[in-house]
């Protein structure tokens, strides 16, 4: 009897254990997943970043973190000695650069709001406003940006560094030109005789019009003749105040070879021509 008895229960632990672990106990673990990619995800496609607009119109896009080759290697045609020695630079985060030079219209504000000198021939200019804004010095282009930054409620605003401005004019290519080892006059604005509407004509990968030709553009660095002991960071090289300021990308004015992706040109911050002009760039925030 009591066998019988034990039997019975022992009989019942089985059996609510079966329904416990048939329906209410944890639950079975599933079959196998497909297989699962350890690593973290890839960062966005450098062909689609992110652009953000500000409030006077003017449109940046997000450029993303990371390195490239800066410089042109030595056997490169037409290079100069102070295109080397190439090296690796590496940005640990993104930025913001505008889309175009700045433009006449967009300069305009900035007079008005600060009483700042027009330009040479601002009247003429004025008849063009979608072209970028030329006859401006580095002292300018510093002042509106500074001026921007205030004005704006995000984000600090300057002129990109040469690193900056290598890299996003590169966007991931490494030839002398964007396009190639060649430049088609149909790509770029250059040895025309006037700059032209900003975007007329195809943007680089990463979005960026005119990064060659059109209107030369001002950097914040002091120029250097090497770029041996200059930053790795990305970031502008201003620890030894010289004379001279860089510009780069050449302009309409100038032959194919001065619109190397790597050609660096220079001058004395306050000086104005009429194929000087500038981008701005913006921190993340
Ligand atoms: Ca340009
Ligand atoms: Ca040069």
């Amino acid at each position: 009897m009591r066998a019988l008895l034990r039997g019975g229960i022992l009989m019942g632990i089985t059996l609510a254990a079966l329904i416990l672990w048939t329906g209410c106990g944890p639950e079975v673990a599933p079959p196998e997943a497909p297989t699962q990619v350890s690593e973290p995800p890839p960062p966005p496609p450098p062909s689609a970043p992110q652009e953000i607009a500000n409030t006077l119109g003017m449109r940046l896009r997000l450029i993303p973190a990371g390195s490239f080759t800066m410089g042109s290697p030595p056997e490169e045609p037409s290079r100069d000695e102070d295109e080397g020695p190439q090296r690796t630079v590496t940005f640990a985060g993104p930025f913001c650069m505008g889309l175009h030079e700045v433009t006449v219209d967009q300069y305009r504000p900035f007079i008005e709001a600060t009483g700042r000198d027009e330009p040479r021939q601002w009247s003429d200019q004025l008849q063009n406003p979608n072209r970028p804004v030329v006859l401006v010095s580095w002292e300018d282009a510093t002042a509106f940006c500074e001026w921007l930054t205030q004005s704006e409620d995000a984000g600090t605003y300057s002129l990109p560094s040469e690193a900056q401005w290598e890299y996003a004019c590169r966007a991931g290519t490494t030839g002398a030109h964007i396009t190639g080892n060649t430049l088609d006059p149909s790509q770029a604005n250059f040895h025309t005789s006037a700059p032209v509407d900003v975007g007329s004509y195809p943007p680089n990968a990463w979005g960026l019009f005119d990064m060659q030709g059109n209107a030369w553009e001002w950097c914040q660095d002091w120029y250097h003749a090497t770029y041996e002991g200059a930053p790795t960071d990305g970031s502008a090289w201003v620890d030894t105040p010289g004379g001279i300021r860089v510009l780069r990308g050449g302009s309409w004015h100038e032959i194919q070879q001065n619109t190397r992706v790597a050609n660096r040109s220079y001058a004395d911050p306050r000086r104005l021509l009429s194929d000087y002009g500038f981008r701005v760039v913006r921190t993340v925030e």
